[in-house]
């Protein structure tokens, strides 16, 4: 394999990683009035928990993986956070943290101190967990009675994974 395809690959790699993000933030702030607070069932997490999960999540496999790229870890892992600009700031921040533990340990040639057979399956792994829990909430909002419709939600979610330059 040539440096040059290499190099192609890794940034395809971060791209989609970049996508997944900007998926999540978007469907943040498509949220209809309330629906941080919305839940599948009694008992299940509510929205707002969800994304800070997937936000703790990635800076505990972070700090697992490759602790000389850590950042601080919140004090809680399901918070029931009610300002979605923070959230967006928190998922940004925690992006950008994944992003560089995988770059950095490639550019090293180091593999990840706990999980994986390789970095890039750091990437993977959050972009199942996150798809995972995208359809979880946008069952919760459904069964709140407040859906985001398809034309709503197909150009910020399938529509970036789409997008061709
Ligand atoms: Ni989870």
């Amino acid at each position: 394999m040539t440096d040059t395809f290499d190099r192609s690959l890794l940034e395809a790699l971060l791209d989609s990683w970049d996508r997944n993000n900007t998926i999540l933030v978007n469907l943040l702030h498509a949220l209809p009035p309330g629906g941080l607070e919305v839940r599948a069932m009694a008992g299940s997490p509510t929205v707002a928990e969800m994304l800070t999960h997937m936000h703790f999540v990635r800076l505990v496999f972070v700090q697992e993986d490759a602790p000389e790229l850590a950042r601080e870890l919140p004090e809680r892992e399901w918070v029931p956070e009610r300002d979605s600009s923070r959230i967006a700031r928190m998922l940004h921040e925690s992006s950008r943290a994944v992003r560089d533990a995988v770059q950095g340990r490639l550019a090293a040639g180091r593999s990840m101190d706990l999980h994986y057979d390789h970095p890039v399956l750091l990437l993977q792994h959050m972009i199942w967990h996150e798809g995972y829990h995208h359809g979880q909430i946008k069952l919760a909002l459904e069964l709140a009675g407040c859906a985001l419709s398809d034309e709503t939600a197909g150009p910020l979610t399938w529509g970036v994974w789409m997008r061709k330059t």
